[in-house]
């Protein structure tokens, strides 16, 4: 685990934001949303891992877990959750989120992708260290926004984001597919890491060139997140992928020939 970080990430306005993701490749905002919504948010996620609701069965992403008692599969990623729910698509068009994200995008901004992050209680599994952009590879330039939004307190204990701070300016660091796409072990600067709890309702913003990882689930509580990630409209699709992927429009105005 690297240092811990409270105070310094904690931005309160656009500007200091903005400072502080360009230094540091994160920033962290205490309460995204109000708490009628966030409310709503969190019982519209009970209701989807319950199966209460509508929500497409390939949308979830499952693991397997050899634990004493089950070999059930677990839930540990909901794909699209906002194309697949219109309260997620309401939140990832939120004026806060948008207002912090058009610092580092500019006006223009297009939803790239939306994803549900699930740690179970005592089995939720690590998420390797990587660089979402290593990921993203079809979209140029490869700068994404990614608001990662704690359903429930990320702590470190049950597996909160850690960051290295500066990584983002460092290129693409070497993956490779080991027990997932992820950059090799001795490659890590585990030693310049933060690790960066966020309470519920709160949200960590990471650039897609930050390294980062989240560790395993040790607590007795779930650790369920839900990340967002935004791009300028004027990023354009790599030349194989022209014509063949589209992207929601969530501020400002689209471009001929752009994403
Ligand atoms: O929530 C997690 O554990 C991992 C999230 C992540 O890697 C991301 O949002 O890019």
């Amino acid at each position: 685990m690297g240092r811990i970080v409270s105070d310094t990430s904690r931005v309160t306005s656009p500007s200091a934001f903005r400072e502080h993701f360009t230094t540091n490749g994160f920033s962290v905002v205490e309460q995204l949303f109000d708490e009628e919504l966030f409310s709503a948010m969190r019982a519209r996620l009970d209701d989807i891992l319950a199966r209460r609701t509508d929500f497409p069965e390939e949308a979830f992403n499952t693991e397997r877990h050899l634990s004493s008692d089950s070999t059930e599969p677990v839930v540990r990623k909901l794909k699209d959750v906002a194309h697949n729910d219109a309260l997620f698509a309401e939140a990832a068009r939120h004026e806060r989120i948008l207002d912090l994200v058009q610092e580092i995008t500019g006006p223009d901004i297009k939803l790239h992708a939306s994803i549900g992050w699930m740690k179970p209680p005592h089995i939720g599994s690590p998420k390797s260290p990587h660089q979402d952009a290593a990921y993203w590879t079809h979209i140029e330039p490869p700068e994404f926004v990614v608001c990662w939004i704690a359903i429930d307190p990320a702590t470190p204990d049950n597996g909160c984001l850690n960051f290295v701070p500066g990584s983002h300016q460092r290129g693409i660091f070497p993956h490779a597919m080991l027990e997932e796409w992820r950059v090799p072990e001795e490659e890590v600067p585990y030693d310049q890491a933060v690790t960066v709890p966020v309470p519920a309702g709160g949200a960590s913003f990471h650039s897609g060139k930050t390294v980062h990882w989240s560790g395993p689930n040790h607590s007795p509580y779930p650790r369920r997140a839900l990340s967002f990630a935004y791009m300028s409209a004027q990023c354009v699709l790599t030349e194989q992928w022209q014509g063949k992927m589209r992207f929601d429009l969530v501020r400002g105005r689209s471009y001929e020939g752009c994403v």
